[in-house]
């Protein structure tokens, strides 16, 4: 079944009303739901109709729906890609068994781990993202928000559905406390680091969906894989969602660069922050904050549970059909490690290091979103070009969190790290800076000063349409 019911209290195509008692779990969540919504969601606007789009069936044309809704009736629902039949587990040790329909009771624990740590995410970012619509620089800008943060809140939905069907009563444990925990709370916080880091201006919201929501997408490829089908059929559907949130980073970012250009071109020569728009180098600050926290989210270079979660089948690579050996039992993979304060080379087990091969996969799709950004700068005709910074750089969770990197990836003594910190990472003043140019705009077709319009508008739409009925 690819349709989704929309008749039902709570949107699916999983046949919810075949299962009376899950269904009555999942109806008995969704209060809480709400309130939750209501209280950490996004402030006001929460009776303000907003064009969103909605998922009428996981088709790939399922998308086509686009409507006025005010966001706390959106029909959040649960939307699975269709089973595969006869699907099998692609890689690790089980390689070729049939894919588990079930929970297999060996592996409960880490694949209970894996789910909650992707549900914790996505209302978190909700948190981060909740006073955006204060300051949004345009009605297409909030309701671009507004969709980001319903999908997410779908997000949540999503791996709710397979802690309640799948986990019994510790699953539901966990679904209620996925409502308690609180981004950035010092007693009860979200699970992972760039999950607590305020988001509080929309430079950093649009550093976020480019760099934060792509380690969504990567760990999304990587649970799309899992053995466990009910996993990968969710994280499928998931992915398709996905690829707006990063949308709006990509061209977020490029849009304010695109304004900085402007700005440059017409006063040569003046201080672009005089006319209200965002210095180049204070933009590639932010990138290198967003970018460096987002890498931390890949875990250790050399990991055992990465390991097990791949020896299990839970967790493969991203598009791991592109391998030829799925086992990757015999085959190693090299990196520098750092290590008693030193780089060094070492070779380790594969299965170890597959915390590393995504984080490759992600670099490489970052680095191909700055080349986007710095085409904008060439055709401005401008010198200055944008730069990923180095893995290494501004680590908390690794190896590399034991040292200080510039952005080359050379290590360095704490303090050159000093001296410089203040030319890689925003300061206070960028960062008041960019603070005071967040004035919200809100008449169709207005943008902010700091940030040039959209190539085009939502769904065919004109640019000056009123995306949010204020
Ligand atoms: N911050 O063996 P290690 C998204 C912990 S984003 C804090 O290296 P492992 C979205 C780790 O939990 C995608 N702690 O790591 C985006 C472990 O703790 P315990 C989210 C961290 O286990 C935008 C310890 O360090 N999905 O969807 O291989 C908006 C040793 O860990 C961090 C997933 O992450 C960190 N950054 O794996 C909305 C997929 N990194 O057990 C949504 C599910 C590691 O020693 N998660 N630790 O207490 C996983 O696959 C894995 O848990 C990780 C790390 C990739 C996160
Ligand atoms: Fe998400
Ligand atoms: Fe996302």
């Amino acid at each position: 079944m690819t349709g989704i019911d929309y008749t039902q209290k709570i949107p699916n195509n999983v046949d919810l009303q075949g299962d009376k008692r899950l269904q009555r779990a999942l109806e008995a969540w969704q209060p809480n739901y709400l309130e939750w919504w209501g209280s950490m969601g996004p402030t006001d606007f929460n009776q303000n109709e907003v064009y969103l789009r909605t998922a009428i069936s996981v088709d790939k044309d399922g998308w086509a729906h686009y409507g006025f809704v005010r966001m706390p009736e959106y029909r959040w629902g649960i939307f699975l890609n269709p089973a595969e039949p006869g699907r099998t587990v692609g890689f690790g040790d089980h390689l070729g068994e049939p894919a588990w329909q079930q929970v297999p009771g060996e592996y409960r624990n880490w694949l209970r781990r894996l789910i909650v740590t992707q549900a914790d995410t996505e209302p978190a970012s909700v948190e981060q993202q909740r006073l955006l619509g204060h300051t949004a620089p345009s009605l297409y800008d909030l309701r671009n928000l507004f969709q980001v943060n319903v999908e997410e809140g779908r997000h949540l939905w999503a791996m709710v559905y397979l802690l309640h069907t799948y986990f019994g009563r510790d699953g539901r444990e966990e679904a209620d406390e996925l409502l308690q925990r609180r981004s950035g709370n010092a007693d009860h916080p979200r699970i992972l680091g760039t999950f607590n880091e305020p988001c509080q201006d929309w430079l950093s919201f649009f550093c976020f969906t480019m760099f934060t929501d792509r380690d969504g997408k990567f760990q999304l490829l990587a649970l799309a894989e899992s053995g466990f089908d009910p996993l990968a059929r969710t994280c499928r559907f998931m992915l398709t969602e996905e690829a707006h949130h990063m949308f709006v980073g990509q061209t977020g970012v490029g849009r304010v660069i695109e304004r900085t250009c402007q700005v440059t071109k017409e006063h040569p020569g003046k201080d672009v922050r005089e006319y209200g728009a965002i210095p180049l180098d204070v933009i590639q600050k932010y990138i290198n904050y967003w970018a460096s926290s987002s890498t931390d989210l890949y875990g250790a270079e050399v990991s055992s549970n990465s390991a097990n979660f791949f020896s299990a089948g839970l967790k493969g690579r991203a598009y791991e059909e592109r391998y030829t050996d799925h086992k990757a039992l015999n085959e190693t993979y090299a990196l520098d490690r750092f290590l008693d304060g030193k780089l060094v080379h070492e070779v380790v087990p594969l299965r170890n290091a597959m915390n590393e091969v995504l984080r490759d996969e992600y670099v490489k799709d970052n680095q191909k979103g700055i080349e986007y950004w710095n085409r904008i700068v060439e055709k401005h005709g401008l010198d200055f070009r944008f730069r990923l910074p180095h893995r290494r750089f501004n680590r908390k969770i690794g190896d590399y969190a034991a040292g200080r990197f510039d952005l080359d990836g050379n290590p360095i003594g704490e303090a050159a790290w000093n001296a410089q910190v203040g030319e890689w990472l925003p300061t206070d003043a960028d960062r008041a800076f960019v603070k005071s140019l967040m004035k919200p705009v809100y008449e169709p077709g207005k943008m902010a000063s700091w940030i040039a319009p959209p190539a085009k508008g939502v769904n065919d739409t004109p640019t000056d349409y009123e995306y949010v009925k204020l």
